[in-house]
């Protein structure tokens, strides 16, 4: 795979925390732990995900996989995977035992949820694929997501929110800003040499 894809993945690969952000704004931040895990058995460049409350990671509001991948055309992507009954998987970046049985047939892509990556400085920065088509069921409502970030050697910036599809009015996520995390460990060593 391209040395760019490579270095994504060594950024990308631990676990963040933005407790600092935290706690310097109650209540407007809460205390979120972001790990992306190395998921060897899967096609190159997977990462399984696993976002929650800082309070107990063990039961995760999100997980997905996100796969790196590099398009001579498109250049670097990366897509996000759900997981059939997910329950299975909670709290397996940090098991590895449990990481290492997520099969390929366990995932589905979600559709127009492909991210567009492009370096900056000695990081990156992506935002998910034009179009409007990453539907998100909240609260009852359906919703397409905007979103962006950034990495850097240690950091990570993020903001997700969700918007109508019909009147654009913003229904969930983020009103103050970006989501700053400070990486606190790091899973680079484990990304298999052939990535
Ligand atoms: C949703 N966050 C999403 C979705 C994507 C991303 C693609 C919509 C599809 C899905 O359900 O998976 C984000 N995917 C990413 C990012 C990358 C990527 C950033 C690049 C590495 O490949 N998100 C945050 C904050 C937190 C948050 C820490 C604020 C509270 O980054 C929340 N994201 C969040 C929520 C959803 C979401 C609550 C909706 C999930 C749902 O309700 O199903």
């Amino acid at each position: 795979m391209a040395l760019i894809a490579r270095r994504l993945l060594e950024q990308l690969s631990g676990s963040f925390s933005n407790e600092a952000q935290a706690v310097a704004n109650p209540p407007l931040f809460a205390s979120i732990q972001v790990v992306f895990r190395p998921t060897p058995q899967l096609a190159h460049g997977s990462l399984l995900l696993e976002q929650a409350y800082a309070l107990d990671p063990s039961q995760p509001y999100r997980i997905r996989v996100l796969r790196v991948c590099h398009h001579r055309e498109q250049g670097l992507m990366i897509q996000n995977w759900a997981l059939h009954h997910e329950e299975r998987f909670y709290g397996a970046t940090m098991d590895p035992e449990r990481l290492g049985c997520i099969q390929q047939e366990d995932l589905t892509l979600l559709q127009g949820c492909t991210y567009l990556v492009q370096v900056r400085g000695d990081g990156f920065c992506g935002e998910v694929e034009p179009g409007c088509q990453c539907r998100v069921q909240r609260s009852g409502r359906d919703t397409y997501l905007v979103s962006r970030f950034q990495v850097g050697q240690g950091w990570l910036r993020t903001t997700d929110q969700g918007f109508d599809p019909k009147t654009h009015e913003h229904v969930w996520g983020s009103v103050c800003g970006d989501f700053e995390f400070e990486r606190t460990r790091s899973f680079a060593g484990e990304l298999p040499e052939s990535w």
